[in-house]
């Protein structure tokens, strides 16, 4: 991973923002629904019986939380039981109208006991829950629960029992705005639906044959609207390229403060950061400037949790494709959670999955490493080489620019340099329109020149030779 520091200060010293830029503030890259993508997702009254039957949750519920966790053994994991919780609980709190009653950290031997928990465990929910009216759910957070353990915390609870798949799915489509991301919904449901049903052979009303045909044909279709997409959105990313603006993805764990952090480098009002698990759902585009005055743009993108079930995870990484096209991608990481290292080494090792898939792309030698939340770091000294900041204190934000500067000259092959230039030509001219002028200065010695200080693209300063020199 590039780590900016080592990449010596070849330019420094510049002035403001001198050249305009016209674009609008926010780039979405999908369009709203066409009539045939909305019938595709509604339309078909079958399909929609099974939705309702394995994947609907019909009202807001007030939970119980359980966070399962093995003490020992392989299946331990690196991020602590009262982080998961809280994961669990900001889960929850992320859907309209649902609320947490309560939460409880259960130890188990192992996750594969048919009944989850041992006796004892068992008697001492179900005792809680019984005498309690207001827990109207429970939420074990943890991947999918399998049917037959569903049914015996069911019986033993009297409550519905939700696993995290569902949530997930449910936080999905509630925050799912894009074309895209619907469909990616309609996707991962499709593939639990399957699942489910193919395990129940749902009420036997249905041969499998004839759910494998209404599954295959449905897959089908989104997959085409997909791929239609993916061309759309391949043609406006060129579009994007050809306007050359360095794109600086922002990546992250979730409630790791992308948003906050875009929002303070673009000074955008309308962005919303939530203390919410993916409040961002939807890749958007903002423009943001460098100390220089260099106009870039940021991308945001979701943000990722661990443990979500693999055809979840699609619906994630598809919309993380953008930034992989990035000139630079800052990798936003809550330096103030427990979990610091276990949610680390979750997005690097996505990142890394995504750059063996991505056909020799380059994605990791592209990352910065940024520390946001160090105002809540109760130790002022913090080991990790990486820059410290808050969005939210103001600190470490200027040098965060610079330092991006200093990464987008370089890894675009940007120069910044001065060169002297009839006063009030066409060349100046020329150089406001294709490269960001920095300053001007009347040469002293002949007032009918000045010396322009300039970014410009190689392929630019080419051009500008061959027009002038
Ligand atoms: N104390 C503190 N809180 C912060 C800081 N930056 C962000 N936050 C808070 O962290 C929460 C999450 O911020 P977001 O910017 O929405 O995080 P995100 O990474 O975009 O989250 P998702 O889009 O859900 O993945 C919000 O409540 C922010 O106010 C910071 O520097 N310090
Ligand atoms: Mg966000």
């Amino acid at each position: 991973m590039l780590n900016l520091r080592n990449i010596g200060r070849v330019f420094k010293g510049c002035v403001p923002l001198i050249r305009p830029i016209h674009i609008s503030p926010c780039v979405q890259d999908d369009e709203p629904l066409s009539e045939n993508v909305k019938e595709l997702l509604t339309s078909d009254s079958e399909y929609n019986k099974l939705v309702d039957h394995f994947c609907h949750i019909k009202t807001a519920h007030r939970c119980l939380v359980i966070q399962p966790y093995v003490k020992w053994g392989p299946s331990k994991l690196s991020i602590s039981p009262e982080e998961q919780l809280s994961e669990a609980v900001a889960l929850i709190q992320t859907l309209p109208s649902w609320s947490v009653e309560e939460t409880l950290r259960v130890p188990l031997d192992s996750l594969d006991r048919k009944s989850l928990f041992k006796s004892g465990s068992m008697e001492k929910i179900r005792n809680m829950v019984l005498k309690r009216n207001d827990i109207s759910a429970i939420f074990i957070n943890s991947g999918t629960l399998k049917k037959a353990t569903v049914e015996i915390l069911q019986e033993n609870f009297q409550r519905p029992v939700l696993d995290k798949y569902k949530i997930v799915m449910q936080i999905l489509k509630e925050h799912a705005t894009s074309k895209h991301a619907k469909l990616q919904v309609a996707l991962a449901e499709l593939y639990y639906i399957q699942r489910k049903s193919e395990k129940e052979l749902y009420f036997k009303t249905y041969s499998s044959e004839a759910l494998r045909l209404m599954f295959q044909s449905r897959e089908k279709k989104i997959k085409e609207e997909i791929k239609q997409l993916r061309n759309q959105r391949n043609l406006l990313r060129k579009r994007r390229q050809k306007m050359d603006y360095p794109i600086i993805a922002v990546v992250g764990y979730t409630n790791s403060g992308k948003t906050s952090i875009i929002k303070v480098l673009t000074g955008e009002k309308s962005l919303q950061p939530k203390n919410q698990l993916f409040a961002t759902l939807d890749v958007t585009v903002h423009e943001g400037d460098l100390p220089s005055g260099l106009n870039v743009l940021y991308v945001d993108t979701v943000g990722f949790i661990s443990d979500i079930p693999a055809n979840l995870v699609e619906c994630f990484v598809a919309t993380l494709e953008d930034a992989l096209l990035a000139d630079v991608i800052i990798h936003v990481e809550d330096i103030s959670s427990e979990s610091y290292d276990y949610k680390r080494k979750h997005v690097l090792d996505t990142l890394e999955r995504l750059e063996k898939q991505s056909e020799g792309k380059d994605i990791l030698s592209k990352v910065i490493p940024v520390g946001n939340k160090c105002d809540l770091l109760k130790e002022k000294h913090f080991d990790q080489d990486l820059l410290l900041v808050s969005a939210q204190k103001g600190i470490g934000l200027d040098e965060l620019k610079q330092q991006l500067e200093d990464f987008v000259l370089f890894v675009t092959g940007r120069k910044k340099i001065t060169i002297r230039i009839p006063t009030g030509g066409e060349e100046i001219r020329w150089l406001y329109k294709n490269a960001t002028v920095l300053n001007e200065i009347p040469d002293q010695e002949d007032l009918q020149f000045i010396f322009a200080k300039v970014i410009i693209t190689q392929s630019s300063l080419q051009k500008f030779k061959s027009y002038f020199i």
